[in-house]
């Protein structure tokens, strides 16, 4: 076996990927990846120590969180970017160690994490192949199962807290405690119920994290609102964004004022066109195309450069690699990527020179698609949707909030949109709903009967939202209200998603369209019998049963 991951949705054979990623990964880039976790987790346990003994060391905050998020599944396929980066956690990490020596402290029994020292670049490479660094290296499956469960946990976490960093926000209990999750994988006297805890926790400050990113996000760019999303296009050379980074469209937007160049968002992108701030932008256009998978056939025809701010990134197509850029923690190789200067701020003038010189986009679909039902919109409809409830012309809710992929057995979630019942509403964020954005679905009263709130980070709006509606009708459990859970995952943030909801105490979450490959047969069956989670199963049945 020459790699081993199973992180996401599309894991081979329901197991893992063992030779290539369906994702595209190479088993050089699962292995550095791994090694880069390895060498954080070396950091994390350093850190611990420091503060134990209460030593001022260098920040890793920033660090630690970049790092965990350039593992997330599409977010980097640069094998080079990766090995700097774990040359700089070496680094940093020797530098620690330096600093807690000077202090006196006597550096004992530390893991192999924490002391590994490669003579070369070669020997890096080496160490990336080792059995010692990889997943399987916990040979007990429920214990692997639990570890490698709080570590996608805080990936997805990394990433929300480095999107609220770009904005300045950030929080010292939110990075302690990746710092504490990474180092309580290296530990071998945790229990399993401790590491549940753990998990538990983990759930607990993924909430946090949103809370946190929600805060930077609409106290930068205002509150998202009902908006009419064009899906057409214009006849002028045009940049598509990506991903989930809103600095970065920030950015873009204002250095695209004037110039000539439209810009596009695409696939989770789309919510970008619900926050106030860029509407004054008249060079904004709107959203082009769906989810991610469909990126190859969807960025032959838009003909423009493409920006990738995050994940999710399908290997490139033909010669499309040479109009695609990346920046944060997204790469991909021979892909030009965009870094920052010392105060945040990104020089995106290449990108605007190359559009000019491409043909405007293809049209594909046109018209318009309707979006913007964050916590704030949806309080401002409260008497409305409360009024629908209360009279039975809403009987139920159904959150269907989380990622789309590739796979066949997602057409489901089409399936189970258009067959809900006419007096039922969807609660959507992520890009999950690009199986049922554009379906006819109509209203209730002028309630629209899908309501997205955002990116999936933008699930915390559907729970603040599920929480206010337990405060306006008086019960005592968010179990009691007439929400039902049907998530679609793919990659990690959807699993800080799953936990923060966990957290919050909501039960019988259906996950699809398989339940995640990590989860060993026991951590599994404790899901099952403390949270009730259930996989899905047919259309019709589920209906039957959520309607129950
Ligand atoms: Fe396979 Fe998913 Fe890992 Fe890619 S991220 S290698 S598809 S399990
Ligand atoms: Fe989608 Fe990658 Fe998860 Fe942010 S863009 S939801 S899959």
């Amino acid at each position: 076996m020459s790699m081993f991951c199973y992180q996401c949705q599309e894991a081979a054979k329901g197991v893992g990927c063992t030779i290539k990623g369906v994702c595209g990964k190479n088993e050089d880039v699962a292995n550095l990846q791994d090694l880069l976790i390895y060498t954080l987790k070396g950091i994390s346990q350093l850190v611990l120590k420091a503060e134990e003994a209460n030593v001022q060391i260098p920040d890793t905050s920033h660090f630690i969180m970049n790092g965990l998020f350039v593992t997330i599944t599409n977010a980097n396929f640069d094998d080079a970017a990766i090995i700097n980066q774990i040359k700089t956690g070496i680094a940093l990490r020797d530098e620690i160690k330096a600093v807690l020596s000077n202090a006196g402290l006597a550096l004992e029994g530390l893991h192999d994490c924490a002391t590994w020292t490669p003579a070369n670049d070669e020997a890096l490479l080496e160490k990336a192949n080792a059995p010692e660094v990889g997943i399987l290296a916990t040979e007990n499956e429920d214990v692997r199962s639990l570890r490698e469960l709080i570590i996608y946990g805080v990936k997805g976490m990394a990433a929300y807290a480095e999107h609220a960093y770009n904005l300045g926000k950030s929080s010292d209990e939110i990075n302690r405690f990746m710092v504490k999750a990474l180092a309580a994988t290296l530990d071998d006297t945790l229990t399993a119920d401790e590491l549940v805890a753990l998990t538990l926790e983990t759930g607990k400050f993924g909430v946090d994290t949103m809370a946190m990113l929600d805060a930077a996000n609409t106290g930068t760019y205002g509150n998202p609102e009902i908006t009419e999303v064009n899906i057409g296009v214009r006849n002028n050379p045009a940049i598509l964004v990506s991903g989930h980074d809103l600095k970065d469209f920030e950015q873009l937007l204002e250095q695209t004022k004037g110039t000539g160049v439209d810009v596009y968002t695409h696939g989770e992108m789309l919510p970008a066109n619900y926050y106030p701030a860029f509407k004054k932008y008249d060079n904004f256009v709107g959203n082009y195309g769906n989810a991610w998978w469909k990126q190859n056939e969807e960025f032959e025809t838009f003909n423009g450069p493409v920006l990738f701010t995050t994940n999710c990134i399908v290997p490139p197509k033909g010669d499309q690699g040479s109009r695609i850029y990346t920046t944060g923690a997204s790469g991909y190789p021979g892909c030009k990527h965009i870094v920052p200067d010392e105060n945040g701020m990104k020089d995106f003038t290449e990108i605007i020179e190359h559009a000019k010189k491409l043909n405007p986009p293809v049209e594909i679909e046109n018209g318009t698609i309707v979006g913007g039902f964050a916590h704030a919109q949806v309080f401002a409809l409260a008497d409305k949707v409360v009024d629908a409830v209360k009279t039975g012309a809403i009987k139920k809710f159904f959150v269907m909030a989380g990622c789309d992929g590739r796979m066949k057995s997602r057409e489901y979630y089409t399936e189970f949109a258009e067959q809900l019942p006419q007096d039922t509403v969807i609660l959507t964020a992520g890009c999950a709903k690009f199986r049922y954005n554009k379906l006819p679905l109509g209203d209730i009263g002028g309630i629209p009967r899908v309501l997205d709130a955002g990116q999936c980070n933008d699930s915390y709006s559907l729970a603040v939202i599920a929480l206010k509606l337990k405060e306006i009708f008086e019960l005592n459990d968010i179990n009691e209200l007439p929400i039902a859970y049907n998530i679609a995952w793919y990659e990690q943030k959807a699993v800080i998603v799953l936990l923060a909801l966990l957290y919050l105490g909501v039960k019988n979450i259906h996950l699809g369209p398989t339940l995640p490959s990590f989860l060993s047969p026991n951590v599994a069956k404790v899901l099952v019998d403390t949270f009730g989670i259930a996989g899905i199963g047919t259309v019709d049945e589920d209906i039957k049963l959520f309607m129950a």
